[in-house]
């Protein structure tokens, strides 16, 4: 049977073992930051400063050199170089270690920590500096410069691309997320609902666990590219 295009969904556990905190597990970020101080427009519209303070100092986290791309995500850039079909990873990280590992693919549907969105201009920039002392705009001069990521009730980046390959994929495999967090947590329903076959690769199983079809446990250096080993083996 011909190779079916697949979509794979990431969460903060595939860069857990590359030295990146979760959210949710007891070492997660929201176990010392409330999510409505620092992860809500309404926080930054109140105190723009602590929440500035709070993507910058995660940036310098992201910039540090020991922070790399691991096993796992090299497998997906692996996955997406070999498969015979198209392969998205749809990310809710907003890390850059997908693309660092060589996935091409790739919608960061929760934004990118290394850009910056202009409130005044809307246009968006890259930036490797903290945001927190008042980085002008390079399109329009301004300083209302705000992390480019996406915080509770703002829509998700990239959804229509997103719906359209999970009503065409034969495959969706999910890895490192808790689906807590909706629209993600949902993915698993809709590629359901279009008869594709349906993956969890976790460190255990997550909340949605029962709607997949198989799952693997373990950690995701070990778990993913041996699942994708599986795979490139199967189509030969
Ligand atoms: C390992 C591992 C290892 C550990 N190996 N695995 C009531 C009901 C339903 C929905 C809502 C509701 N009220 C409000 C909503 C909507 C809301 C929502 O979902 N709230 C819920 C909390 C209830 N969602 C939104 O507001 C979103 N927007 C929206 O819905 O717009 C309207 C809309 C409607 C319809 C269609 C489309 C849109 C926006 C959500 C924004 C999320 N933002 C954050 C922070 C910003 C980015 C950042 O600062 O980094 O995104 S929150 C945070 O959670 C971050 C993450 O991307 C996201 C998901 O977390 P993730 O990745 O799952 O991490 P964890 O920590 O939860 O899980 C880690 C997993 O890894 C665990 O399972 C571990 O076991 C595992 N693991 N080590 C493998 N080594």
């Amino acid at each position: 049977m011909a190779a079916r295009p697949i979509v794979v969904l990431t969460g903060a556990g595939i860069s857990r073992e590359s030295g990146l905190h979760t959210f949710r597990d007891a070492d997660g970020i929201w176990a010392s930051v409330r999510i409505e101080d620092v992860a809500t427009p309404e926080a930054f519209a109140r105190d723009p400063s602590r929440v500035q303070a709070f993507y910058d100092s995660r940036r310098r986290g992201l910039l540090d050199p020991a922070i790399r791309p691991n096993a796992a995500h090299g497998a997906l850039a692996r996955l997406e170089a070999r498969w015979p079909a198209p392969v998205l990873v749809v990310t809710q990280n907003i890390d850059d270690l997908h693309e660092r590992a060589g996935s091409h693919a790739l919608i960061h549907m929760h934004g990118e920590l290394l850009k910056a969105r202009c409130l005044a201009c809307h246009a968006i920039s890259p930036v490797r500096h903290d945001l927190a002392s008042g980085v002008a705009c390079p399109a329009c001069g301004q300083r209302r410069l705000r992390p480019h990521v996406v915080w509770f009730g703002e829509m998700p980046l990239g959804m229509d691309a997103i719906a359209e390959a999970l009503d065409g994929c034969g495959l969706f495999v999910s890895i490192g997320t808790s689906g807590n967090v909706y629209p993600a947590a949902g993915f698993v329903d809709h590629a359901r609902r279009r008869r594709a076959r349906t993956v969890e690769l976790n460190l255990e199983r997550s909340l949605g666990a029962d709607l997949f079809d198989e799952g693997h446990y373990g950690p995701a250096t070990e778990v993913v590219p041996a699942f994708v080993d599986r795979l490139l083996a199967e189509c030969g």
